[in-house]
C-alpha cells in the first residue's frame, strides 16, 4: 500500500521532553530484545535498511519515530528482557515507556512482536495490558515462524489466542524472512492510521 512507500526516519528519542509533538496517528511496535521489531518494520515498509537490525541485542535504547505520511508514524520502541542491561538502564526504560503509554494521545495501537519459539513473556503482558488501558488496539505478531514446523507454529498461535482470549488482541504468525503475514499485519496497521 501507498502508505508505506515514503517512510522516513524522523528522529530518535531518549527522554520525555526528545518525544516528538503528539498530533496525528502512530503505531509504535515493542517486544523482548531480539523478537525481530526492527526486521519487521523494514519488512512492512519494504525498505531494507530503515530500522537497523542489530547483531547486539539490547542495543536500541532509543524511541525512534519513522513518518510514513505526514501525521501518521511507525515507532519502534526499545526492547527489553536483555539480561546483561544495567538497573539504571532499566528504569529508565520502564519510566519512558509508562510515559509514553500513559500520555501519548497519538498513539491509536500496539503491535507487540513475539519470538514464536519463545512464546508471550511476563513483560509481553504487561505491555499489552499498557495498550489496551488507553482503549488502544493491540496486535501480536508471532515472529520468526520460519524456523517453526506446521504444527508448532499452529500450536504457538492456537496457545496465543488462548491467553489474550478476554482482551481486544488480534493475533497473527509472521515471518519477515519469509515475507509471510505481511499483508495481513499491514492490514490491521491501514485501519489503525485511518482518520476516524
Ligand atoms: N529466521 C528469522 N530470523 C529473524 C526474523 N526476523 C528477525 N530475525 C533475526 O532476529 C535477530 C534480531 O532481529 P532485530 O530486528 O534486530 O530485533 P529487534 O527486536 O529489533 O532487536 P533490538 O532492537 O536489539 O531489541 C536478527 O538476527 C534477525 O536477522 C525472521 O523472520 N526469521
Ligand atoms: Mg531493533
Amino acid at each position: 500500500m501507498s502508505t508505506y512507500r515514503n517512510v522516513k526516519f524522523l528522529t530518535s528519542a531518549a527522554s520525555a521532553r526528545q518525544l516528538i509533538e503528539d498530533q496525528g496517528r502512530e503505531v509504535a511496535f515493542a517486544g523482548r530484545s531480539n523478537a525481530g521489531k526492527s526486521t519487521a518494520i523494514n519488512a512492512i515498509t519494504q525498505r531494507s535498511g530503515l530500522a537497523r537490525v542489530s547483531r547486539t541485542p539490547g542495543r536500541t535504547q532509543l524511541i525512534n519515530f519513522f513518518e510514513l505520511v505526514p501525521g501518521r508514524r511507525f515507532v519502534d520502541l526499545p526492547g527489553y528482557g536483555f539480561a546483561k542491561v544495567p538497573a539504571a538502564v532499566r528504569e529508565n526504560w520502564l519510566e519512558l515507556m509508562q510515559l509514553y503509554f500513559d500520555t501519548r494521545e497519538s498513539l491509536v495501537g500496539l503491535v507487540l512482536i513475539v519470538d514464536s519459539r519463545r512464546g508471550l513473556g511476563e513483560q509481553d503482558v504487561v505491555m499489552l495490558e499498557w495498550a489496551l488501558a488507553k482503549g488502544r488496539g493491540a496486535h501480536v505478531l508471532l515472529s520468526k515462524s520460519d524456523k517453526l514446523n506446521r504444527r508448532d507454529s499452529t500450536r504457538v498461535l492456537r496457545e496465543t489466542e488462548e491467553a489474550c482470549a478476554d482482551a481486544a488482541v488480534t493475533v497473527q504468525l509472521f515471518s519477515a524472512h519469509a515475507r509471510d503475514g505481511i499483508e495481513e499485519a499491514r492490514s490491521v496497521m491501514d485501519a489503525w492510521l485511518a482518520e476516524e
